[in-house]
Protein backbone atom coordinates (compact mmCIF):
# COMPACT_ATOMS: atom_id res chain seq x y z
CA UNK A 1 0.00 0.00 0.00
CA UNK A 2 0.71 3.65 0.13
CA UNK A 3 1.21 3.70 3.47
CA UNK A 4 4.70 1.60 3.05
CA UNK A 5 6.32 4.18 0.85
CA UNK A 6 6.53 6.54 4.66
CA UNK A 7 9.55 8.75 3.75
CA UNK A 8 11.17 9.16 6.90
CA UNK A 9 10.94 13.22 6.62
CA UNK A 10 10.09 14.29 10.02
CA UNK A 11 7.64 17.30 9.74
CA UNK A 12 6.96 19.51 12.56
CA UNK A 13 4.18 21.39 11.11
CA UNK A 14 0.89 18.70 11.20
CA UNK A 15 -1.17 21.70 11.59
CA UNK A 16 -3.46 20.80 14.76
CA UNK A 17 -2.25 17.41 15.56
CA UNK A 18 -1.65 16.82 19.06
CA UNK A 19 -0.33 14.18 19.90
CA UNK A 20 2.87 14.90 17.92
CA UNK A 21 2.84 11.61 14.99
CA UNK A 22 6.48 9.78 15.31
CA UNK A 23 6.58 9.91 11.44
CA UNK A 24 5.06 12.21 9.32
CA UNK A 25 5.50 13.47 6.10
CA UNK A 26 3.13 16.05 4.24
CA UNK A 27 3.33 17.35 0.70
CA UNK A 28 1.74 20.65 -0.16
CA UNK A 29 -0.79 18.64 -2.94
CA UNK A 30 -4.07 19.62 -1.22
CA UNK A 31 -7.07 17.52 -1.41
CA UNK A 32 -10.75 18.96 -0.88
CA UNK A 33 -12.97 17.12 1.44
CA UNK A 34 -17.13 17.59 0.59
CA UNK A 35 -19.60 16.15 3.02
CA UNK A 36 -21.53 15.30 0.40
CA UNK A 37 -18.97 13.21 -1.03
CA UNK A 38 -16.84 11.37 1.65
CA UNK A 39 -17.19 8.20 2.58
CA UNK A 40 -15.24 5.96 5.52
CA UNK A 41 -14.93 2.18 4.03
CA UNK A 42 -13.27 -0.82 5.63
CA UNK A 43 -10.20 -1.68 3.20
CA UNK A 44 -9.70 -4.39 1.10
CA UNK A 45 -7.08 -5.81 3.54
CA UNK A 46 -8.14 -4.95 6.57
CA UNK A 47 -8.93 -8.05 8.64
CA UNK A 48 -11.78 -6.07 10.46
CA UNK A 49 -14.72 -5.98 7.93
CA UNK A 50 -18.21 -3.98 8.69
CA UNK A 51 -20.07 -4.65 11.79
CA UNK A 52 -16.68 -4.30 13.50
CA UNK A 53 -18.32 -2.61 16.21
CA UNK A 54 -15.17 -0.36 17.41
CA UNK A 55 -14.60 1.41 13.76
CA UNK A 56 -18.27 1.53 12.62
CA UNK A 57 -18.74 3.93 16.05
CA UNK A 58 -15.40 5.47 15.03
CA UNK A 59 -16.81 6.59 11.75
CA UNK A 60 -20.04 7.57 12.52
CA UNK A 61 -18.05 9.75 15.54
CA UNK A 62 -15.29 11.18 13.19
CA UNK A 63 -17.39 11.86 10.30
CA UNK A 64 -19.70 14.66 12.69
CA UNK A 65 -16.39 15.88 14.17
CA UNK A 66 -14.48 16.64 10.09
CA UNK A 67 -18.08 18.34 9.09
CA UNK A 68 -19.37 19.66 12.29
CA UNK A 69 -21.66 21.96 10.75
CA UNK A 70 -22.99 19.26 7.60
CA UNK A 71 -26.82 19.47 6.81
CA UNK A 72 -27.85 17.28 3.56
CA UNK A 73 -28.42 19.51 0.53
CA UNK A 74 -25.13 20.36 -0.98
CA UNK A 75 -23.43 19.59 -4.48
CA UNK A 76 -21.59 16.67 -4.92
CA UNK A 77 -18.25 16.30 -6.54
CA UNK A 78 -15.93 14.03 -6.73
CA UNK A 79 -16.49 11.23 -4.22
CA UNK A 80 -13.74 10.78 -1.60
CA UNK A 81 -13.34 7.32 0.14
CA UNK A 82 -11.15 6.85 3.38
CA UNK A 83 -10.63 3.44 3.56
CA UNK A 84 -9.39 1.98 6.81
CA UNK A 85 -7.90 -1.29 7.88
CA UNK A 86 -7.56 -2.81 11.50
CA UNK A 87 -6.79 -5.34 13.14
CA UNK A 88 -9.60 -7.92 14.28
CA UNK A 89 -8.66 -7.67 17.81
CA UNK A 90 -9.74 -4.22 17.63
CA UNK A 91 -13.34 -5.06 16.81
CA UNK A 92 -14.34 -6.99 19.91
CA UNK A 93 -13.54 -6.98 23.27
CA UNK A 94 -11.88 -4.39 25.40
CA UNK A 95 -8.93 -2.64 24.93
CA UNK A 96 -5.91 -4.00 27.16
CA UNK A 97 -2.41 -3.44 27.74
CA UNK A 98 -1.95 -5.73 24.94
CA UNK A 99 -3.80 -3.59 22.04
CA UNK A 100 -1.95 -2.69 19.22
CA UNK A 101 -2.15 1.62 19.18
CA UNK A 102 0.27 0.99 16.06
CA UNK A 103 -0.86 2.31 13.05
CA UNK A 104 0.35 3.27 9.27
CA UNK A 105 -1.74 5.71 8.45
CA UNK A 106 -2.11 8.05 5.49
CA UNK A 107 -4.04 11.71 5.94
CA UNK A 108 -5.22 10.54 2.23
CA UNK A 109 -5.60 9.96 -0.67
CA UNK A 110 -5.55 7.72 -3.11
CA UNK A 111 -8.15 4.41 -2.26
CA UNK A 112 -5.14 2.29 -1.22
CA UNK A 113 -4.06 3.98 1.54
CA UNK A 114 -5.22 3.56 4.70
CA UNK A 115 -5.77 4.15 8.44
CA UNK A 116 -5.11 1.13 10.31
CA UNK A 117 -6.44 1.88 14.33
CA UNK A 118 -9.56 3.86 14.69
CA UNK A 119 -7.81 6.21 17.13
CA UNK A 120 -6.36 7.79 14.22
CA UNK A 121 -9.36 9.07 12.72
CA UNK A 122 -8.95 12.38 15.06
CA UNK A 123 -5.94 13.13 12.49
CA UNK A 124 -8.54 14.48 9.87
CA UNK A 125 -8.64 18.15 9.05
CA UNK A 126 -11.83 19.86 7.94
CA UNK A 127 -12.47 20.71 3.90
CA UNK A 128 -8.97 20.61 2.94
CA UNK A 129 -5.83 18.17 3.71
CA UNK A 130 -2.65 17.93 2.59
CA UNK A 131 -1.26 14.80 1.27
CA UNK A 132 0.16 13.47 4.33
CA UNK A 133 1.58 10.12 5.26
CA UNK A 134 1.74 8.98 9.09
CA UNK A 135 3.54 6.20 10.74
CA UNK A 136 2.30 6.22 14.46
CA UNK A 137 2.89 4.07 17.93
CA UNK A 138 3.06 5.62 21.22
CA UNK A 139 6.20 6.01 23.11
CA UNK A 140 4.09 4.41 26.19
CA UNK A 141 1.80 1.93 26.70
CA UNK A 142 -0.25 2.98 29.38
CA UNK A 143 -1.37 6.89 29.45
CA UNK A 144 -3.87 7.17 32.26
CA UNK A 145 -6.11 10.24 33.79
CA UNK A 146 -7.10 9.67 37.12
CA UNK A 147 -10.63 11.22 38.35
CA UNK A 148 -11.80 10.91 42.08
CA UNK A 149 -15.36 10.41 42.20
CA UNK A 150 -15.22 10.38 46.04
CA UNK A 151 -14.54 13.98 46.87
CA UNK A 152 -17.02 15.28 44.85
CA UNK A 153 -19.49 13.42 42.76
CA UNK A 154 -19.19 13.62 38.97
CA UNK A 155 -22.19 12.97 37.20
CA UNK A 156 -21.81 10.39 34.38
CA UNK A 157 -21.97 12.84 31.76
CA UNK A 158 -19.43 14.40 33.16
CA UNK A 159 -16.88 11.42 33.02
CA UNK A 160 -18.45 10.66 29.64
CA UNK A 161 -17.14 14.27 28.21
CA UNK A 162 -13.86 13.31 29.74
CA UNK A 163 -13.65 10.31 27.87
CA UNK A 164 -14.14 12.04 24.80
CA UNK A 165 -11.31 14.26 25.36
CA UNK A 166 -9.09 12.08 26.47
CA UNK A 167 -9.57 10.04 23.45
CA UNK A 168 -8.94 13.14 21.63
CA UNK A 169 -5.60 13.51 23.46
CA UNK A 170 -4.93 9.75 23.32
CA UNK A 171 -5.03 8.91 26.58
CA UNK A 172 -6.01 5.78 27.05
CA UNK A 173 -6.88 4.55 30.46
CA UNK A 174 -9.12 6.03 32.80
CA UNK A 175 -8.08 5.70 36.60
CA UNK A 176 -11.44 5.87 38.22
CA UNK A 177 -10.86 6.67 42.03
CA UNK A 178 -14.48 5.72 42.58
CA UNK A 179 -13.91 5.83 46.24
CA UNK A 180 -12.18 7.18 49.54
CA UNK A 181 -13.15 8.60 52.61
CA UNK A 182 -16.12 11.30 52.18
CA UNK A 183 -18.02 9.43 50.14
CA UNK A 184 -18.89 5.84 48.46
CA UNK A 185 -20.70 5.97 45.13
CA UNK A 186 -20.50 2.73 43.74
CA UNK A 187 -23.57 0.88 44.18
CA UNK A 188 -22.31 -3.11 44.96
CA UNK A 189 -24.83 -5.70 44.54
CA UNK A 190 -23.15 -7.74 46.57
CA UNK A 191 -23.06 -5.00 49.52
CA UNK A 192 -25.59 -2.10 48.72
CA UNK A 193 -25.49 -0.66 51.93
CA UNK A 194 -21.78 0.72 51.00
CA UNK A 195 -23.70 3.33 48.69
CA UNK A 196 -26.62 3.23 50.48
CA UNK A 197 -25.12 4.34 53.53
CA UNK A 198 -21.43 5.90 52.60
CA UNK A 199 -22.79 7.50 49.22
CA UNK A 200 -23.76 11.62 49.35
CA UNK A 201 -26.77 11.17 48.14
CA UNK A 202 -27.97 6.89 48.15
CA UNK A 203 -30.45 7.64 44.95
CA UNK A 204 -28.83 10.31 43.39
CA UNK A 205 -25.05 10.55 44.13
CA UNK A 206 -24.11 6.78 43.24
CA UNK A 207 -22.87 4.82 40.34
CA UNK A 208 -25.79 2.16 39.58
CA UNK A 209 -24.35 -1.12 37.65
CA UNK A 210 -26.10 0.33 34.64
CA UNK A 211 -23.81 3.61 34.81
CA UNK A 212 -20.55 1.50 35.32
CA UNK A 213 -21.49 -0.54 32.08
CA UNK A 214 -22.15 2.59 30.63
CA UNK A 215 -19.04 4.04 30.92
CA UNK A 216 -17.19 0.97 30.53
CA UNK A 217 -18.75 0.73 27.02
CA UNK A 218 -18.23 4.31 26.49
CA UNK A 219 -14.62 3.84 26.85
CA UNK A 220 -14.30 0.90 25.13
CA UNK A 221 -15.77 2.21 21.45
CA UNK A 222 -12.90 4.90 22.46
CA UNK A 223 -9.63 2.56 23.06
CA UNK A 224 -9.71 3.70 26.85
CA UNK A 225 -9.52 1.11 29.39
CA UNK A 226 -11.25 1.19 32.35
CA UNK A 227 -9.29 0.91 35.82
CA UNK A 228 -11.10 0.96 39.01
CA UNK A 229 -9.60 1.78 42.48
CA UNK A 230 -10.54 0.43 45.61
CA UNK A 231 -8.80 2.11 47.89
CA UNK A 232 -7.73 0.08 51.68
CA UNK A 233 -6.83 0.02 54.16
CA UNK A 234 -6.62 3.81 54.43
CA UNK A 235 -8.92 6.28 52.67
CA UNK A 236 -11.85 4.21 53.70
CA UNK A 237 -14.27 5.98 56.22
CA UNK A 238 -17.48 6.18 53.91
CA UNK A 239 -16.97 2.33 53.61
CA UNK A 240 -17.29 2.20 57.15
CA UNK A 241 -21.04 3.44 56.86
CA UNK A 242 -22.29 0.30 55.73
CA UNK A 243 -20.35 -2.17 56.72
CA UNK A 244 -19.87 -2.45 60.62
CA UNK A 245 -16.62 -4.20 62.07
CA UNK A 246 -14.64 -3.11 58.99
CA UNK A 247 -12.75 -0.80 59.99
CA UNK A 248 -10.68 -0.63 63.40
CA UNK A 249 -12.22 1.17 66.37
CA UNK A 250 -9.90 3.88 67.75
CA UNK A 251 -9.12 4.28 71.85
CA UNK A 252 -9.11 6.82 74.02
CA UNK A 253 -8.09 6.25 77.64
CA UNK A 254 -8.61 2.59 77.49
CA UNK A 255 -11.97 2.88 76.00
CA UNK A 256 -13.42 3.30 72.11
CA UNK A 257 -13.37 6.84 71.13
CA UNK A 258 -16.26 6.11 68.43
CA UNK A 259 -13.47 7.14 65.74
CA UNK A 260 -12.62 4.47 63.13
CA UNK A 261 -9.50 4.19 61.78
CA UNK A 262 -8.50 2.33 58.94
CA UNK A 263 -9.45 -0.99 57.48
CA UNK A 264 -9.23 -3.87 60.95
CA UNK A 265 -6.29 -6.36 59.31
CA UNK A 266 -6.90 -8.48 62.29
CA UNK A 267 -10.59 -9.94 62.06
CA UNK A 268 -10.77 -12.97 59.44
CA UNK A 269 -14.23 -11.38 57.87
CA UNK A 270 -12.53 -8.42 56.75
CA UNK A 271 -10.77 -11.22 54.34
CA UNK A 272 -14.08 -12.37 53.58
CA UNK A 273 -15.34 -9.33 53.02
CA UNK A 274 -12.86 -7.73 51.18
CA UNK A 275 -12.62 -11.54 49.05
CA UNK A 276 -16.41 -11.09 47.83
CA UNK A 277 -15.87 -7.54 47.20
CA UNK A 278 -13.36 -7.53 44.79
CA UNK A 279 -14.67 -10.83 43.37
CA UNK A 280 -17.90 -8.76 42.22
CA UNK A 281 -15.33 -5.81 41.17
CA UNK A 282 -13.52 -7.91 38.98
CA UNK A 283 -16.19 -9.43 37.09
CA UNK A 284 -18.31 -5.89 36.66
CA UNK A 285 -14.64 -3.88 35.50
CA UNK A 286 -13.69 -6.34 32.89
CA UNK A 287 -9.58 -4.86 32.88
CA UNK A 288 -7.31 -7.27 33.66
CA UNK A 289 -5.94 -4.57 36.05
CA UNK A 290 -7.10 -3.76 39.94
CA UNK A 291 -5.96 -1.10 41.80
CA UNK A 292 -5.60 -1.39 45.12
CA UNK A 293 -4.14 1.67 46.66
CA UNK A 294 -2.81 0.91 49.46
CA UNK A 295 -1.37 5.06 50.55
CA UNK A 296 -1.18 6.95 53.18
CA UNK A 297 -1.77 4.57 56.14
CA UNK A 298 -1.94 6.86 59.33
CA UNK A 299 -1.38 3.84 62.13
CA UNK A 300 -2.68 6.35 64.84
CA UNK A 301 -5.57 4.17 65.51
CA UNK A 302 -4.07 0.73 64.93
CA UNK A 303 -1.83 2.21 67.45
CA UNK A 304 -4.12 3.00 69.84
CA UNK A 305 -6.44 -0.51 69.94
CA UNK A 306 -5.33 -3.31 72.78
CA UNK A 307 -6.80 -5.77 70.12
CA UNK A 308 -4.41 -4.60 67.07
CA UNK A 309 -1.61 -4.83 69.17
CA UNK A 310 -2.21 -8.16 70.69
CA UNK A 311 -2.81 -9.22 67.13
CA UNK A 312 0.50 -7.86 66.50
CA UNK A 313 2.27 -9.42 69.21
CA UNK A 314 0.86 -12.70 68.19
CA UNK A 315 2.35 -12.18 64.37
CA UNK A 316 5.79 -11.57 65.93
CA UNK A 317 5.24 -7.92 64.38
CA UNK A 318 6.67 -6.16 67.67
CA UNK A 319 5.44 -2.42 67.34
CA UNK A 320 6.31 -2.26 63.28
CA UNK A 321 3.04 -0.97 61.89
CA UNK A 322 4.81 -0.93 58.68
CA UNK A 323 4.70 -5.16 58.91
CA UNK A 324 0.93 -5.00 59.69
CA UNK A 325 0.11 -2.93 56.57
CA UNK A 326 2.36 -5.36 54.77
CA UNK A 327 0.56 -8.68 55.59
CA UNK A 328 -3.04 -6.79 54.94
CA UNK A 329 -1.38 -5.51 51.67
CA UNK A 330 -0.24 -9.25 51.10
CA UNK A 331 -3.78 -10.20 51.74
CA UNK A 332 -5.07 -8.22 49.17
CA UNK A 333 -2.79 -8.38 46.90
CA UNK A 334 -3.34 -12.57 46.75
CA UNK A 335 -7.11 -12.36 46.81
CA UNK A 336 -6.62 -10.27 43.53
CA UNK A 337 -4.13 -12.88 42.05
CA UNK A 338 -6.62 -15.61 43.21
CA UNK A 339 -9.42 -13.44 40.49
CA UNK A 340 -7.02 -13.30 37.82
CA UNK A 341 -6.38 -10.06 38.03
CA UNK A 342 -3.13 -7.79 37.94
CA UNK A 343 -2.70 -5.54 41.24
CA UNK A 344 -1.70 -1.58 40.85
CA UNK A 345 -0.95 -0.26 43.68
CA UNK A 346 0.71 3.38 44.98
CA UNK A 347 4.20 3.22 45.90
CA UNK A 348 3.97 3.38 49.72
CA UNK A 349 3.01 -0.45 49.17
CA UNK A 350 6.49 -0.98 47.66
CA UNK A 351 8.72 0.28 51.14
CA UNK A 352 7.10 -2.39 53.47
CA UNK A 353 6.72 -5.35 50.70
CA UNK A 354 9.38 -7.58 49.45
CA UNK A 355 6.74 -10.22 48.94
CA UNK A 356 4.22 -8.60 46.89
CA UNK A 357 4.08 -10.77 43.87
CA UNK A 358 6.79 -9.99 40.53
CA UNK A 359 3.79 -8.05 38.32
CA UNK A 360 2.13 -5.77 40.50
CA UNK A 361 2.63 -2.25 39.24
CA UNK A 362 4.01 0.32 41.20
CA UNK A 363 2.21 3.99 41.10
CA UNK A 364 4.61 6.76 41.82
CA UNK A 365 3.05 9.58 43.27
CA UNK A 366 5.36 11.03 45.90
CA UNK A 367 8.92 13.08 45.37
CA UNK A 368 7.27 16.45 43.77
CA UNK A 369 8.62 17.93 42.12
CA UNK A 370 11.73 16.46 41.42
CA UNK A 371 12.71 13.87 43.71
CA UNK A 372 10.67 11.41 41.69
CA UNK A 373 13.13 10.23 39.73
CA UNK A 374 15.04 8.82 42.95
CA UNK A 375 11.45 6.78 43.73
CA UNK A 376 12.45 5.38 39.75
CA UNK A 377 15.64 4.91 40.10
CA UNK A 378 14.99 3.01 43.67
CA UNK A 379 11.41 1.24 42.49
CA UNK A 380 12.61 -0.07 38.90
CA UNK A 381 16.31 -1.47 40.61
CA UNK A 382 13.86 -3.91 42.38
CA UNK A 383 12.21 -5.16 39.17
CA UNK A 384 9.26 -4.22 39.62
CA UNK A 385 6.98 -2.34 36.96
CA UNK A 386 5.77 1.67 37.70
CA UNK A 387 3.67 3.87 36.43
CA UNK A 388 4.37 7.76 37.15
CA UNK A 389 2.18 10.06 38.30
CA UNK A 390 3.94 12.37 40.50
CA UNK A 391 4.79 15.15 38.00
CA UNK A 392 1.35 15.40 36.21
CA UNK A 393 -0.60 16.35 39.81
CA UNK A 394 -2.84 18.59 37.82
CA UNK A 395 -5.19 19.69 40.19
CA UNK A 396 -2.60 21.75 41.62
CA UNK A 397 -2.83 25.28 39.60
CA UNK A 398 -0.84 27.96 39.41
CA UNK A 399 -0.94 31.59 37.73
CA UNK A 400 1.08 31.35 34.50
CA UNK A 401 1.74 28.59 32.06
CA UNK A 402 2.04 25.77 33.88
CA UNK A 403 1.20 22.95 31.18
CA UNK A 404 4.67 24.06 30.12
CA UNK A 405 6.22 21.93 33.39
CA UNK A 406 4.21 18.67 32.76
CA UNK A 407 5.53 18.92 29.01
CA UNK A 408 9.17 19.05 30.33
CA UNK A 409 9.20 16.42 32.30
CA UNK A 410 11.79 13.15 31.45
CA UNK A 411 10.54 10.54 32.32
CA UNK A 412 13.03 7.88 31.70
CA UNK A 413 15.52 10.77 32.72
CA UNK A 414 16.66 8.78 36.02
CA UNK A 415 19.30 6.43 36.86
CA UNK A 416 19.57 2.77 36.04
CA UNK A 417 20.04 0.54 33.17
CA UNK A 418 18.06 0.20 30.48
CA UNK A 419 16.24 -2.88 31.63
CA UNK A 420 15.46 -0.21 34.63
CA UNK A 421 14.10 2.21 31.62
CA UNK A 422 11.75 -0.68 30.25
CA UNK A 423 9.88 -1.06 33.16
CA UNK A 424 8.40 2.54 33.27
CA UNK A 425 5.35 1.42 31.42
CA UNK A 426 3.69 4.97 31.33
CA UNK A 427 2.47 8.16 33.46
CA UNK A 428 -0.81 9.40 34.82
CA UNK A 429 -2.55 12.77 35.00
CA UNK A 430 -4.22 13.18 38.40
CA UNK A 431 -7.23 14.89 39.31
CA UNK A 432 -7.99 14.58 42.85
CA UNK A 433 -11.64 15.76 44.05
CA UNK A 434 -11.18 17.60 46.86
CA UNK A 435 -11.90 21.47 45.16
CA UNK A 436 -12.76 19.73 41.84
CA UNK A 437 -16.62 19.01 40.91
CA UNK A 438 -18.63 19.03 37.21
CA UNK A 439 -18.22 22.92 37.34
CA UNK A 440 -14.31 23.24 36.81
CA UNK A 441 -13.53 19.61 35.53
CA UNK A 442 -12.74 20.47 31.94
CA UNK A 443 -10.94 24.01 32.42
CA UNK A 444 -8.74 22.35 34.83
CA UNK A 445 -8.01 19.13 32.93
CA UNK A 446 -7.64 20.31 29.14
CA UNK A 447 -5.60 21.34 27.54
CA UNK A 448 -3.58 21.43 30.10
CA UNK A 449 -3.59 17.43 30.54
CA UNK A 450 -2.65 17.64 26.51
CA UNK A 451 0.77 18.12 27.44
CA UNK A 452 0.89 15.14 29.39
CA UNK A 453 -0.36 13.21 26.87
CA UNK A 454 1.97 14.42 24.33
CA UNK A 455 5.00 13.52 26.50
CA UNK A 456 3.52 10.24 26.99
CA UNK A 457 2.32 9.67 22.99
CA UNK A 458 5.29 11.49 21.19
CA UNK A 459 8.91 10.78 20.50
CA UNK A 460 10.89 13.11 23.00
CA UNK A 461 13.28 14.68 20.86
CA UNK A 462 11.26 15.72 18.63
CA UNK A 463 9.25 17.02 21.04
CA UNK A 464 11.65 19.01 23.26
CA UNK A 465 10.92 22.17 22.61
CA UNK A 466 8.16 24.03 24.53
CA UNK A 467 8.38 26.71 22.15
CA UNK A 468 7.54 25.18 19.41
CA UNK A 469 4.68 22.91 21.07
CA UNK A 470 3.13 26.50 22.22
CA UNK A 471 1.33 27.35 19.02
CA UNK A 472 0.56 23.36 18.16
CA UNK A 473 -1.17 23.65 21.32
CA UNK A 474 -3.14 26.71 21.09
CA UNK A 475 -4.45 25.08 17.95
CA UNK A 476 -5.47 21.97 19.59
CA UNK A 477 -7.09 24.02 22.38
CA UNK A 478 -9.00 25.78 19.65
CA UNK A 479 -9.70 22.00 17.99
CA UNK A 480 -10.82 21.19 21.51
CA UNK A 481 -13.52 24.23 21.59
CA UNK A 482 -14.91 23.26 18.54
CA UNK A 483 -15.29 20.00 19.67
CA UNK A 484 -17.48 21.26 22.67
CA UNK A 485 -14.72 20.58 24.91
CA UNK A 486 -14.06 23.95 27.53
CA UNK A 487 -10.82 24.23 27.45
CA UNK A 488 -9.00 26.56 29.11
CA UNK A 489 -6.82 29.25 26.98
CA UNK A 490 -3.52 29.19 27.28
CA UNK A 491 -2.65 32.59 27.29
CA UNK A 492 -3.21 35.45 25.25
CA UNK A 493 -5.00 35.07 21.74
CA UNK A 494 -8.06 33.87 19.77
CA UNK A 495 -9.38 30.69 18.06
CA UNK A 496 -9.86 31.38 14.53
CA UNK A 497 -13.65 29.54 14.61
CA UNK A 498 -14.60 32.40 16.89
CA UNK A 499 -15.43 34.57 14.26
CA UNK A 500 -15.70 32.31 11.21
N1 LIG B 1 -6.26 10.83 47.97
C1 LIG B 1 -5.79 9.60 47.99
C2 LIG B 1 -5.44 11.89 47.79
C3 LIG B 1 -4.05 11.68 47.63
C4 LIG B 1 -3.61 10.36 47.63
N2 LIG B 1 -4.49 9.34 47.81
C5 LIG B 1 -3.14 12.80 47.47
C6 LIG B 1 -2.10 13.05 48.38
C7 LIG B 1 -1.25 14.12 48.23
C8 LIG B 1 -1.42 14.99 47.18
C9 LIG B 1 -2.43 14.77 46.27
C10 LIG B 1 -3.27 13.68 46.41
N3 LIG B 1 -5.99 13.11 47.77
N4 LIG B 1 -6.60 8.56 48.17
C11 LIG B 1 -2.19 10.01 47.41
C12 LIG B 1 -1.99 9.05 46.32
CL1 LIG B 1 -0.34 16.33 46.99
Amino acid sequence: SAAAKITTKRLHAVGGVWPMPQISASSPEQYPLNPEAFYFEYGRQSEAQPGCSVLDAAFKRYFSLIFPDYFPGGNVNRPFTLEVSVDHDGCDGYPSQESSERCKCAQFNEPEQNILSSVWLQQMQPFFVNKTDIEDFPRFQFRGILLDTSRHYLPVQAILKTLDAMAYSKFNVFHWHIVDDPSFPYQSQTFPDLSAKGAFHPMTHIYTQTDVQRVISYARLRGIRVLPEFDSPGHTQSWGKGQSDLLTPCYKGGTPSGAFGPVNPTLPSTYQFIARLFKEVSSVFPDSYIHLGGDEVNFFCWKSNPDVRAFMQKMGFGTDFTKLEAFYMESIVNITSTLNKTAIVWQDVFDYHERIPEDTVLHIWKGVPYDYTKELSRITKAGKRVVLAAPWYINHIAYGQDWRKSYTVQPLNFSGTEEQKKLVIGGEVCMWGEYVDATNLTPRLWPRASAAAERLWSDEKQTSSVEKAFPRLQDFRCKLLRRGIQAEPLYVGHCRHEYQ
